[in-house]
């Protein structure tokens, strides 16, 4: 019997949808919301972005990934030959901050990982020697594998990701010291993680621009005080059994790799993972004089629009 027109359309619809996760294999970010303004990120795809992208720039024109063989190699900081973006984008401290991948594909199963690591030149991290950051973890998505039920390879942080129109929400701990910080977010795809060096790190730099919360700068014995972290280049093992794993048997456990979460951070729960929208574009800031001043770029008088794009 030949097959019906609905069989026909729903499986070109499967095809369809299996070329779209091949040619969308890789990603990067695209842009970031914070609430509700909208600050563009690095394009690797042209070959001119403007000054004002709070984004690193990356050599990954082809989306790809750093593998477990070069953990050790600069470019797992913040991507292939990764230069500090200029601009920042201005949040306050305890404020969330939406990231929006350019895609994600359903195969590339794994956890979401976030660090901070501060940085202390006087014009924020847009010149800062990549090497010298130190990286503290704020959010490992609750650990990775979300559920295993329906069988291998389960469900993880990646479909939370998916669903929610490829966007990920990271709070900015509420009590973090003000200041320029890079946002490294990442994601870890499993998929041929069961073959030699077969694990794919993402990596991804953003410039933060953090203002006191609102509720105040928290005193001294308070204050969240980044620093002591890690190099990223020291962050992972290529045997770590988070990175060395075969998530197509059935798992009980998963062991996130990576330091564990710094106190007085917060992952954003599963539950209250959701997609942003933008209500309007944000204004990027460039950090003068010493982490106290920002002002719009290509503003020499930022006072007017100086505090555009704070909320
Ligand atoms: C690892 O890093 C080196 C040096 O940057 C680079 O030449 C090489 O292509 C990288 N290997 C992979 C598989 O990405
Ligand atoms: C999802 O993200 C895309 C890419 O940025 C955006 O164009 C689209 O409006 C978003 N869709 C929804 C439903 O929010
Ligand atoms: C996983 O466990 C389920 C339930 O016990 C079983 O039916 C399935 O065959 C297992 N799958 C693999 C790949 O081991
Ligand atoms: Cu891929």
């Amino acid at each position: 019997m030949p097959p019906s027109r609905s069989r026909l359309l729903a499986r070109a619809t499967i095809l369809a949808v299996t070329a779209f996760n091949l040619a969308s294999a890789h990603s990067h970010i695209n842009y970031v919301i914070v609430n509700g303004l909208l600050y563009q990120g690095f394009n690797p795809h042209i070959p001119n972005n403007p000054d004002n992208i709070i984004g690193w720039s990356t050599t990954a024109t082809d989306d790809g990934f750093v593998p477990p063989s070069n953990y050790s190699n600069p470019d797992i900081i913040c991507h292939r030959d990764a230069k500090p973006a200029k601009a920042h984008v201005p949040i306050r401290a305890g404020d969330k901050l939406s990231i929006q991948w350019n895609g994600w594909p359903l195969s590339h199963h794994g956890p979401v990982l976030s660090y901070l690591a501060p940085c202390s030149g006087a014009d924020g991290c847009a010149s800062v020697d990549k090497t010298t950051l130190s990286f503290s973890k704020i959010d490992n998505s609750f650990p990775g594998l979300v559920t295993e039920s329906g069988g291998p390879p389960g469900s993880w942080a990646t479909d939370v990701l998916i669903a929610s129109n490829n966007s990920w929400l990271i709070e900015i701990p509420p009590a973090l010291e003000p200041g320029a910080y890079v946002l490294r977010h990442e994601i870890l795809a499993l998929h041929y993680a069961n073959q030699p060096d077969g694990a794919q790190n993402y990596p991804q730099c953003v410039n933060l621009w953090v203002m006191p919360s609102v509720g105040g700068t928290p005193t001294a014995s308070g204050k969240l005080v980044l620093g002591s972290g890690v190099a990223a280049t020291g962050l992972y093992k290529a045997g770590h059994p988070g990175v060395d794993i075969d998530i197509y048997r059935n798992l009980t456990t998963y062991v996130i790799p990576g330091p564990t979460v710094v106190s007085g951070a917060a992952p954003v729960a599963l539950g209250e993972q959701a997609k942003s929208l933008s209500v309007g574009d944000g204004t990027p800031v460039s950090v003068v004089a010493s982490r106290t001043v920002p002002f719009a770029v290509g503003q020499t008088t930022g006072a007017r629009r100086r505090g555009r794009g704070i909320v």
